[in-house]
């Protein structure tokens, strides 16, 4: 069965004083999340995105967060942003985290959605040992940590074998694939087995009108790729 497509804008791509204006766009669009990263200048060299920021998002809309954490000891992070309940956090598989099992359960319980982030040097093993407890698996195609990179050159590969895994395992799971993804390079994502697309500079976020105006064409592009 073909899997719906999902856009979810990365919030790091733009200005905090440019929120308002797009998360209106966002509604307008009925985007399927906002993506929240939080870096922790450790895991990630970059630091960003914190519990203000969140409360802001959160204050002015309804639509659900995707809170993408990149960080060590993913588990220490989760009362911290205290996230709304229908909210979702991922976290690396490869990250320093004792128990990444109990963690997904952990933000289940929470009435979360609990997703794991494969880095292109993560094996997709990972997916097999935890298929009961995850909700969505986040495939990045970039190595973590800035937004305006180019695709790892691995990436359709690692995304068909995401997608076959978890056919076979039957998981029910949204893939979705975090960076550079271009129009072009959706498509190609879409073919090997991405269904959900985090947006950023090198698609839709380059101002709010650009995003009003191109929106509407990039999914269709998607969703008219011949699979
Ligand atoms: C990067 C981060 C991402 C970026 C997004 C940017 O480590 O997790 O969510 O914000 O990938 O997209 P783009 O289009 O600039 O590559
Ligand atoms: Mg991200």
């Amino acid at each position: 069965m073909t899997k719906e497509i999902k856009i979810a804008p990365s919030i790091m791509c733009f200005r905090s004083w440019e929120l308002p204006d797009y998360v209106k766009a966002f509604e307008e669009k009925q985007i399927d999340n906002i993506h929240f990263d939080v870096m922790d200048g450790h895991f990630v060299e970059n630091i960003m995105l914190g519990t203000s920021l969140y409360r802001d998002v959160i204050e002015l809309t309804d639509l659900p967060v995707d809170i993408h954490l990149m960080c060590y000891e993913p588990e220490r992070f989760i009362d911290y942003f205290s996230p709304r309940k229908g909210d979702r956090v991922c976290f690396h598989a490869g990250a320093v985290c004792n128990h990444p099992y109990r963690l997904l359960q952990r933000i289940r319980e929470k009435g979360l959605l609990a997703g794991l982030v494969l880095d292109p040097g993560t094996p997709v093993s990972y997916l097999e040992e935890m298929k009961s407890v995850i909700d969505y698996v986040m495939v990045m195609a970039v190595n973590p940590g800035f937004a305006g990179q180019a695709r790892v050159p691995d990436c359709l590969d690692k995304l068909r074998r995401v997608s076959e895994l978890t056919a076979s395992c039957g998981m029910d799971v949204d893939i979705f694939v975090d960076g550079n993804t271009t129009p072009e390079s959706a498509r190609e994502m879409y073919l090997a087995g991405a269904n959900g697309f985090v947006v950023g500079t090198s698609s839709l976020l380059r101002g709010v009108e650009y995003f009003r105006e191109h929106y509407d064409g990039y999914i269709g592009a998607i969703r008219n790729t011949v699979k």
